[in-house]
């Protein structure tokens, strides 16, 4: 199938990329060492609209689809993967709001993100890893407000420098399942609302993750974001995008990787001539050029059926399961490619395939995203 980006996506493409070029890349080593965002760079990416890409224009955004949203993630995680991976993750959180919002919420949260608010999105806690639906944070109606109380871990966009607002799953009816989980939206300073221990990660290590904990923590009743038990449906739909988001993301790292691999190539000599002149290390290339193009047009199919209102659930894992290994073999072998100079931080190779390696494992790991393929797959 041929891919044919419209103008306003060849546009929205440049744009991110240029903000990639001028603002992240210059600095995205820096953070990464500091382990922190610069403010100012959270601050742009508010102004710019960033956060507000999805967001419909009536609430000030620029009304944009998964396909945009894609094409963004992917040039800003040439850069920074931290970067990429907070606006994904924002899209990701505010994706249940502009589906089943209030118009109340919508005027709040969509307005406050078009103007650069930042959303978490919390779903894991200790034993609801993997095990989505064993959420055991509870929200329990006391008169006009949910009192919430538990815990949830590794907590992206919600920590101590970043985060306006989460949507948090929590269990509203124990006797149900997950039948029983409904969706909160919680705003950062809500008492009882506790950010913890901000995580140490190997990768994205500019990115606040964070633990979050809840201890009576009252919100009030209108903040319930759709119905009541209709919280685990929501989270997985939101996932679905997220997925491709995050996809978008493994690419990013992967184009990156590739071009500064056959600019090396290029130039390092060794046994008096380029590297690129050795067969063996133009095979290295073919390869991960194969595989940053096949993981391009899965990812593009997935924005695409998505932006159709189409069911995108299974080509949204087969995208994040391509693209996630994908990236982590593109990355190592761009890094055996730069060997001793790819293994030092003056280089950003080490970097990137420490920000590609969380990629399978978060939004779903490969495992789970193989179990929704193969439910998809089984349906037929
Ligand atoms: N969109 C809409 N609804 C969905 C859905 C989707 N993509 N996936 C599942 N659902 C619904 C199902 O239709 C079902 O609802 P009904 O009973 O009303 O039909 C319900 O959710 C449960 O589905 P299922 O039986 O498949 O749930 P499981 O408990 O078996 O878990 C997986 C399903 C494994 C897919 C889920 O737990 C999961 O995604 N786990 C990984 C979680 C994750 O990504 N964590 C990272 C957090 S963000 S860093």
């Amino acid at each position: 199938m041929a891919f044919q980006l419209t103008k306003t996506q060849k546009m929205v493409q440049a744009l991110a990329k240029e903000f990639a070029d001028k603002e992240l890349a210059p600095i995205a080593a820096e953070m990464d060492k500091n382990e922190r965002m610069e403010p100012a760079i959270l601050e742009k990416l508010g102004k710019m609209g960033f956060m507000g890409i999805g967001v419909p224009k009536e609430y000030g955004g620029a009304g944009f689809g998964m396909m945009e949203k894609s094409l963004m993630v992917t040039e800003l995680a040439r850069q920074c993967a931290s970067t990429a991976e907070v606006m994904s993750v924002h899209t990701m959180a505010i994706t249940g709001i502009i589906k089943y919002g209030t118009p109340e919420q919508k005027e709040k949260y969509l307005t406050g993100s078009a103007k650069g608010w930042i959303a978490g999105f919390a779903l894991t806690e200790p034993n609801a890893g993997s095990d989505a639906a064993n959420v055991q944070t509870t929200a329990v109606l006391d008169g006009d407000e949910y009192v919430i109380n538990g815990s949830k871990c590794f907590i992206s966009n919600m920590g101590p420098n970043e985060g306006d607002f989460v949507t948090i799953l929590a269990v509203t009816d124990p006797t149900r399942g997950y039948h029983g989980m409904s969706t909160i939206i919680v705003d950062r300073n809500t008492p009882g609302f506790i950010i913890g221990k901000r995580e140490e990660k190997m990768g994205i290590r500019a990115a606040d993750v964070s633990e979050l904990i809840f201890e009576n923590c009252r919100v009030p009743k209108t903040n319930l974001l759709g119905k009541e038990g209709k919280g685990f449906k929501i989270f997985m739909e939101a996932l679905d995008g997220g997925r491709i988001g995050m996809a978008s993301q493994a690419l990013g790292i992967a184009e990156e990787a590739l071009k500064l691999s056959k600019d090396y190539l290029k130039v390092r000599v060794q046994f008096g001539k380029p590297l690129e002149k050795q067969q063996g290390l133009q095979w290295y290339i073919a390869d991960m050029a194969t595989k940053v193009s096949a993981a391009r047009a899965l990812i593009y199919e997935a924005a695409m059926t998505m932006d159709r209102g189409e069911n995108c659930t299974e080509i949204a894992a087969i995208a994040k399961y391509y693209a996630s290994e994908m990236a982590v073999e593109v990355t190592n072998k761009a890094l055996q490619i730069y060997s001793g100079y790819g293994y030092m931080r003056d280089y950003p190779l080490e970097r990137m395939y420490r920000d590609a390696r969380i990629v399978p494992i978060y939004e779903g790991t490969s495992e789970i995203q193989k179990n929704i393929i193969a439910r998809e797959e089984l349906k037929k």
